[in-house]
């Protein structure tokens, strides 16, 4: 049977009462954004787009203290234009912007608060490894017209949709808006997002898991003892071998576990611990949590179900595990057992 289009589900989807058409016109002007960076990413060193922004020997720093490649400052451009003027949102956020931007008073406003890391992973650009857009839709308060930080710290309970671009061998979107998560492949051809996979089903075991092990000697007592079974196989507690598969790219990471089930973690570590964490909620755990659950997984921050975490700043970071749900409650188990001998 041939695919149906992004635009052909979306449709269906506001036929059937689930998104209006301001939200599906908000998805379809990510998805064409993300487009556009895929192209960008696609040129590579021929486009002159790899390699860090600023100035030679002097790369520019995003708010978190991290040094901006071409690509990051590119692709957030492309999402701020894109989405500015087309009257579906009041407000954007995003891991390159210190803080959140109503939308201009040049241009109509609509309901929704739209948040993004533009281009995660892009450590991994120079070297052609896949990268991807995380983005999650939040409604703005009913009463605000210019919308300021405070209003996006909403728990990731409250998103009305999510999704990640991966840009791999193909181009795939995955998306959710609240039934079922659905993964839609780029062909280029055409130009159009076509549904490649319905209602995603990660499985609930799994022998894979997902860290960066140069961490180890960081991490908390909980997550030494997870990853120490894991790595016992057969022989030790948990009395089955597990293969080890990190990408270091988030959205590679995930898509894997969309695709064949795993656990993906970012533990606290001392490093990381006095800021939380090292992912960013809003706009990297929120999203893929909704995803993940949305395909029968879960996500935690090891303590809490990721999606409650109630949000106390725009750039907030936390311990990230997720994936297939009873691995997942493995690591929380940890944790809990830990928390409660302590
Ligand atoms: P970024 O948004 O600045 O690219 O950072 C997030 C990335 C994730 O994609 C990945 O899981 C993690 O950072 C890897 O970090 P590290 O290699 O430092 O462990
Ligand atoms: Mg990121």
């Amino acid at each position: 049977m041939k695919p149906i289009s992004l635009t052909r589900y979306l449709i269906e989807e506001q036929h059937a009462g689930r998104i209006n058409a301001d939200l599906r016109l908000l998805i379809e002007v990510v998805a064409r954004a993300c487009k556009t960076i895929s192209i960008a990413i696609g040129k590579g060193a021929l486009g002159g787009v790899l390699g860090d922004a600023g100035s030679p020997g002097a790369a520019s720093m995003n708010i978190q203290g991290e040094a901006q490649k071409k690509l990051d400052v590119l692709s957030n451009d492309i999402l701020l234009e894109a989405n500015a003027w087309g009257g579906h949102l009041a407000g954007l956020a995003s891991e390159e912007m210190d803080h959140s931007q109503p939308i201009p008073d040049a241009f109509q406003r609509g309901n929704y608060l739209l948040l993004f890391d533009p281009l995660d992973g892009s450590s991994n650009i120079d070297v052609n490894i896949s990268v991807g857009t995380i983005f999650s839709v939040l409604r703005c308060p009913d009463d605000v017209t210019a919308p300021g930080d405070e209003h996006f710290l909403q728990p990731g309970n409250t998103q009305v949709c999510a999704g990640y671009t991966t840009y791999g061998p193909s181009t795939m979107l995955v998306l959710t808006v609240g039934h079922g998560t659905h993964v839609f492949t780029l062909d280029r051809e055409i130009g159009s997002f076509m549904m490649t996979r319905r209602d995603v089903q990660v499985p609930a075991e799994t022998k894979e898991f997902a860290v960066n092990m140069s961490n180890q000697r960081f991490w908390e007592a909980p997550m030494q003892r997870y990853v120490d079974d894991l790595l016992q196989g057969k022989q030790g507690p948990r009395g089955k071998d597990f293969n080890m598969r990190w990408v270091a790219s988030m959205v590679a990471d995930v898509h894997r576990i969309i695709t064949r089930g795993g656990i993906f973690s970012y533990p606290l570590d001392s490093k990381c611990r006095d800021k939380g964490g090292k992912l960013r909620l809003m706009y990297e755990a929120n999203p893929m949590a909704f995803i993940i659950e949305q395909a029968g997984g879960a996500a935690s921050t090891g303590r809490q179900r990721m999606l409650d975490v109630q949000p106390t700043g725009l750039h907030q970071r936390v311990p990230v595990f997720l994936g297939s749900r009873d691995e997942v409650e493995q690591a929380v188990r940890y944790h809990r057992e830990h928390d409660a001998e302590s």
